[in-house]
């Protein structure tokens, strides 16, 4: 049988494999991978991300255990871009991760960092594709931050958390960043320290000072999602119902607050589903994908054809100042066209 076959049978370690075969970008995968994207599209793909500390693997991890306990079966994709996989813990806590291990309902993959960020992008990318043709309902996806646009969850997820903790300082870079405006639910962890209130108070200003602006759109424009001001007697969102941004508190030593924020992943699931965002996202999602490949593809298509004894006879022409640098690029295309 093919691994595809296996990782649709529910063979853990068909699963494994493939998602090791896919982070190498290996042959098998592309083959794996074509098999199983017509039994891609069900599982609910939720992104959590904040800044360093905030508490989302603890946070995973207590959602995690709540959604076990209703039945739900969980895979977890954990992204760092910003330092090697060390093979520590993955979740925040190591008794929470204890918790979590063994059972067969709980997938856990941590992403190498490898090569570039797109390729960590697309690598990331088909994880989550394989995990969820694997059958597995919810898609949990821990990234730090949202800085780097092509590790940005936003792409991949329906629903994205923004995790904030109280007396992190970091409230108003975190609107700088622009990680509010991807958040469609915020959640201030660490409620049980007393300055939660505070970072509560603050979130909800913040929201309210944005949604009093006019309401924004996404667009593709040349490959980069780009926020674009709707017309002013546009209807607001999707067919004219409006999705608050809603404010949770938890404490994920506890589990205070994650029964409320389940049923706000819930909630903000339907809404994506009647409101035809899900396939909005969706097809933004794909667009956004066959335009980095078609612009990877041709680049190394093109890079191909390039005469290189050529090239070198004309870097020898520029270093001896007879040409600019950009005259050879256009001599050098002169010859494709
Ligand atoms: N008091 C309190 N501490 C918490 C809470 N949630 C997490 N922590 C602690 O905060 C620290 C960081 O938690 P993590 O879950 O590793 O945070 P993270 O955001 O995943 O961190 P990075 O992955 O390094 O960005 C750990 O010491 C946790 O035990 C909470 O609700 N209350
Ligand atoms: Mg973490």
């Amino acid at each position: 049988m093919s691994l595809a076959a296996d990782v649709l049978q529910g063979n853990r370690r068909a699963l494994a494999r493939l998602l090791t075969a896919v982070e190498n970008h290996s042959p098998d995968a592309v083959e794996a991978l074509t098999k199983l994207y017509p039994h891609t599209g069900q599982a609910h793909l939720v992104g959590v991300t904040g800044s360093p500390g905030t508490g989302k693997s603890s946070l995973v991890s207590q959602i995690t255990l709540a959604l076990r306990k209703s039945g739900k079966t969980v895979g977890i994709v954990a992204v760092d871009p910003t330092s090697p996989f060390s093979g520590g813990a993955i979740l925040g806590d190591r008794i929470r991760m204890r918790d979590l291990s063994g059972d067969p309902g709980i997938f856990i993959r941590s992403m190498a960092t490898r090569g570039s960020l797109g390729g960590l992008a697309r690598a990331t990318a088909n994880v989550i594709r394989v995990l969820d043709a694997a059958g597995f309902d919810i898609i949990l996806i821990e990234t730090v931050g949202a800085g780097q646009s092509e590790v940005d969850i936003a792409g991949h997820a329906h629903t994205v958390l923004v995790v904030e903790a109280p007396g992190m300082g970091d409230d108003i870079q975190a609107i700088k960043a622009g990680i509010l405006e991807i958040a469609d639910v915020l959640v201030v962890n660490k409620s049980d320290d007393q300055r939660a209130q505070n970072t509560i108070r603050a979130l909800r200003a913040m929201i309210e000072l944005s949604s009093s602006r006019q309401e924004q759109t996404w667009i593709n424009h040349h490959g980069q999602l780009t926020a674009v001001l709707a017309s002013p007697d546009a209807p607001s969102e999707h067919n004219g119902t409006h999705w608050e941004v809603p404010i949770q508190a938890t404490n994920s030593l506890s589990g205070e607050g994650i029964a409320e924020l389940i049923e706000i992943l819930d909630r903000h699931r339907a809404y994506m589903q009647d409101n035809g965002g899900l396939a909005h996202r969706r097809h933004m999602q794909v667009v956004a994908e066959v335009d980095a490949l078609l612009s990877e593809t041709l680049l190394a298509h093109l890079l191909d054809r390039v005469d290189r004894s050529r090239l070198a006879t004309l870097i020898e022409r520029a270093v001896a100042r007879e040409l600019v640098p950009q005259a050879i690029v256009e001599l050098l295309i002169g010859d494709f066209l």
